[in-house]
């Protein structure tokens, strides 16, 4: 039987919300957010799969939208920190302002507030490089070290949002302003591949670029 596979993957998934008047009294209020989040990301020498966008002038900043703690979507910007191409599978890791979100565990909610000093959201894209469309099911692990020290070393949450799509992600706290390097590791898919997708990806694939935090 593969169905409980698939059904453990899906069962949890993660509703970000984006901060509402209830879930964001602790959490920075996105409106007062004047200014990015304070990262500059540079293609990373050592990637192992190359890096398109990030370091690019204007190619590496856009706008998304979040719940401000009003409820009132407002834009904030997001920051691509690096990306890179397993086979037809576009990888994109952004960071935006951080962010509450829920955590559903098949029965209940949970809620999970940004650490009040946190950084960032970190949001890692899996995309179908020629639709565009969100690929599902599968599993990213996020390393990010200053030098040899581990900061932040996590499984991220299978996450959907309105306004980002479905994504894998996280609220990341660095200790600081520096140099970090961020590994993404993406394990693929456990579901069940159409034809045209058939035996396209397997194993594992890691994505490593580094951003200076301000
Ligand atoms: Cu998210």
């Amino acid at each position: 039987m593969k169905r409980p596979l698939l059904l453990a993957a899906t069962s949890l998934a993660v509703v970000a919300i984006s901060g509402c008047a209830a879930a964001n009294k602790n959490a920075a209020d996105p409106t007062s957010v004047t200014a990015p989040a304070g990262a500059s990301a540079t293609a990373g020498a050592g990637s192992a799969v190359g890096s398109s966008g990030a370091g690019m002038s204007g190619m590496n900043m856009h706008t998304t939208t979040v719940l401000n703690a009003h409820g009132v979507p407002t834009p904030v910007p997001i920051k691509v920190l690096g990306s890179g191409d397993w086979k037809d599978m576009k990888i994109t890791a952004e960071e935006m302002t951080p962010v509450p979100f829920y955590v559903y565990n098949g029965t209940s909610f949970s809620e999970e507030k940004p650490a009040r000093n946190a950084s960032f959201h970190l949001m890692v894209m899996l995309n179908d490089r020629h639709t565009g469309v969100a690929i599902p099911y599968a599993t990213v692990w996020a390393t990010i070290k200053k030098g040899s020290q581990t900061i932040f070393n996590q499984r991220q949450w299978p996450m959907i949002s309105e306004y980002m799509g479905p994504h894998y992600g996280d609220n990341v706290t660095l200790p600081g302003p520096g140099t970090y390097r961020l590994t993404v590791l993406v394990s693929a898919p456990v579901a069940a591949l159409h034809v045209e997708y058939a035996h396209m990806w397997t194993g594992t694939h890691q994505l490593t670029t580094t951003f200076t935090w301000k």
